[in-house]
């Protein structure tokens, strides 16, 4: 499971990175601070089941508030992009390989207006950060784009000396970036574009075709970050109006600054809630406090939460439709095999069946699978079964 993070440079991509994985990154007020990928575990949250059944649980990894379940999912910083990446500005966009395997974005963009195109410091609300936006779906289109074209000739032989099918042929060309002949097919068709003829097309045609490929198959979230900033909440009100994804409002430096005073054990913060306890006001410096109650008023008051964690949750549940399984072995202490409660938790596509869950756990698992027995309602399913989000699921085997 992975998040990729991306936007133009400078908009606080790897503060959102550090705030969600506690991992230690160079953040800097000026273009291009990240040049090598960031990698690192951060946490989706899942409302808690063991709660509802009135046990505690025991993650093998995470942790549970009784609350919340938070479940690891990695997470990667990249560089930045500017206006002209594709053609080798900035840091260009060859970068953007790196997310290859993303099940899903989260595109930042710094709703403050205060970095201009090419992500310099300026006054806020001087650039308008729909721009931005527009801007990196556009540089993922030109790469898309640059991936089929750095094929084509490999395409076009295929295609008419080997007579393969078009759509098979670009099909195998992208399946490392998860897009399958049938998203193919659609895309050329809506476009009214001839597959077979591909070697023919125009730049522009190359063009839109990749743009709609990207639009079906990289699925995104649009962070509004440096939301704290005065002003911002116009800019919120812009991007949502004329952007299809879902806008989340985040400060990430908020987020950063709460985690780290939590770790630190200085106030009392689980990430995605709307409040904070300071612990011991006598070992935070008036600075400190000052900061921390600028951050309740100006971001938790306001939007009820940093919107670091909503925005992790909803990419991943509600963009890329994951759906998180909780496999026990023992349905009545909802245990392993060792009474370890709930220890693990499956992050799985919402189409998954049984059969999947089983081999998500092990293949020797799904070998022997001849059912599965939904705990919560005590009733046999079978292996070909859709279970739903948050469901606990056992796996019957046979001996
Ligand atoms: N006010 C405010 N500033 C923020 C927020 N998030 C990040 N910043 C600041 O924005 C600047 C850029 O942050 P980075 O995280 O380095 O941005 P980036 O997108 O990773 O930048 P590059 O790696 O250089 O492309 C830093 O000065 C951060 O402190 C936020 O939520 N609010
Ligand atoms: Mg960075």
């Amino acid at each position: 499971m992975l998040i990729g993070i991306v936007g133009k440079t400078n908009v606080g991509k790897t503060t959102f990175f550090s705030a969600a994985t506690l991992v230690e990154a160079e953040i800097g007020d000026r273009p291009f601070v990240t040049i090598n990928p960031n990698e690192g575990v951060g946490y989706v949250r899942v409302k808690s089941v063991c709660t509802e059944f009135g046990l505690r649980c025991e993650p093998r990894f995470g942790w549970c508030n009784g609350r919340y379940r938070y479940v690891p999912v990695k997470l990667l910083d990249v560089a930045g992009l500017v206006p002209g990446a594709h053609l080798g500005r900035g840091l260009g966009n060859k970068f953007l390989d790196d997310l290859r395997k993303a099940n899903v974005h989260i595109l930042i963009v710094d709703a403050s207006g205060a970095t201009d195109e090419e992500g310099r410091p300026a006054k806020p609300g001087s650039y308008d950060p729909l721009r931005d936006a527009l801007l990196v779906k556009e540089e993922f289109s030109h790469w898309l784009k640059g991936i089929i074209q750095r094929n084509m000739v490999n395409i076009t032989r295929k295609i008419n000396i080997a007579k393969e099918k078009p759509e098979v042929v670009l099909g195998e060309v992208l399946s490392g970036l998860g897009i399958t002949k049938e998203d193919v097919s659609m895309a050329a068709k809506e476009l009214d574009l001839d597959l077979a003829r591909i070697s023919n097309w125009t730049e522009d045609q190359i063009f839109s075709f990749a743009s709609l490929l990207r639009e079906k198959t990289k699925p995104m979230l649009i962070a509004a970050n440096k939301i704290d900033v005065p002003g911002s909440e116009e800019n919120l009100e812009r991007l949502r109006a004329n952007l299809s994804e879902p806008v989340i409002p985040t400060s990430a430096e908020a987020e950063l600054i709460l985690r780290k005073a939590a770790s630190a054990g200085l106030i009392r913060y689980e990430p995605g809630d709307s409040g904070f306890e300071i612990i011991d006001e006598s070992k935070l410096a008036e600075s400190q406090i000052k900061a921390l109650k600028l951050i309740q008023e100006r971001v938790l008051d306001v939007y009820g939460s940093t919107g670091v964690q909503e925005a992790l949750d909803k990419s991943l549940f509600e963009i890329a439709h994951f759906k998180a399984i909780f496999p026990v072995e023992n349905e009545t202490k909802l245990s392993d095999k060792d009474g370890r409660v709930l220890p693990d938790v499956l992050l799985l596509p919402e189409s998954a069946e049984v059969r999947d869950v089983a081999a998500a756990i092990h293949s020797e698992i799904a070998e022997k699978a001849i059912a599965g027995l939904d705990v919560r309602n005590k009733v046999r399913i079978s292996l070909s079964y859709v279970p739903e989000h948050r469901d606990v699921i056992r796996i019957l085997t046979r001996r």
